[in-house]
């Protein structure tokens, strides 16, 4: 298998080099320079139409992109230790976490790092109020995970699961962008802290 990433910051990518920490899985990474629009090049389009990274290549040639599912297919091949789950609950808890976190705080927390951060100024046309107001949705998405998390339990979804993966990336790479969690939110800074002391975080 090769595995086509990017260094940090890039989120996606480091999603799935921690899940392979967590799992034991030696698979190394093939750099796709994002600086050098590397992504965006034929040879990778071929790979994922789509010229994004994370993308894995199995030895077949199969190509599989999006984070998580690279991540899920990995699961199915090594089950131990789990991370999506064992039963039908633990499963769809999990499930509805990474979701949760992709389409209430990724998807501000990426419209913010598309439409007013002077990084991607270059790539596209942004529309800056917009992009500002993504950073009154991250806050709000934030207050409601600090209550969320409020209820005593150390990660999102029960046990350690892919979810602190998505949300751990996610934070990270909003304090990246400058939408730093609010340090009154004790709750998600004690998850993240939880997340940062793990030797995974290092990836
Ligand atoms: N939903 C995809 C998102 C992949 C993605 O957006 N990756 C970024 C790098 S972290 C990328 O390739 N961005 C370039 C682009 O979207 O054109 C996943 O989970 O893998």
């Amino acid at each position: 298998m090769i595995l086509y990433g990017e260094r940090n910051p890039a989120p996606n990518p480091r999603r799935v080099r921690i899940f392979l920490a967590e799992k034991g899985i030696d698979l190394p990474e093939t750099r796709v320079s994002m600086r050098e629009r590397e992504h965006k090049s034929p040879e990778h389009k071929a790979r994922n139409s789509l010229g994004q990274l994370p993308t894995l290549e199995l030895d077949d040639g199969t190509m599989i992109s999006e984070s998580v599912s690279i991540c899920r297919y990995l699961e199915g091949i090594k089950p131990e230790p789990s991370l999506f789950g064992a039963t039908p609950l633990e499963q769809a808890t999990i499930d509805m976490w990474i979701r949760r976190v992709e389409f209430q705080l990724m998807t501000p927390i990426g419209m913010y790092w598309r439409h007013a951060h002077p990084f991607t100024a270059a790539l596209l046309t942004q529309h800056k109020d917009f992009g500002e107001s993504n950073r009154a949705s991250t806050a709000a998405v934030l207050g409601w995970l600090d209550r969320e998390l409020s209820d005593g339990r150390d990660y999102l979804a029960g046990d350690y699961s892919m979810a602190d993966i998505v949300g751990q990336t996610t934070l990270d790479f909003a304090d990246f962008v400058g939408l730093e969690t609010p340090p009154d939110l004790t709750h998600v800074a004690a998850w993240r802290a939880r997340m940062a002391a793990r030797p995974s975080a290092a990836a």
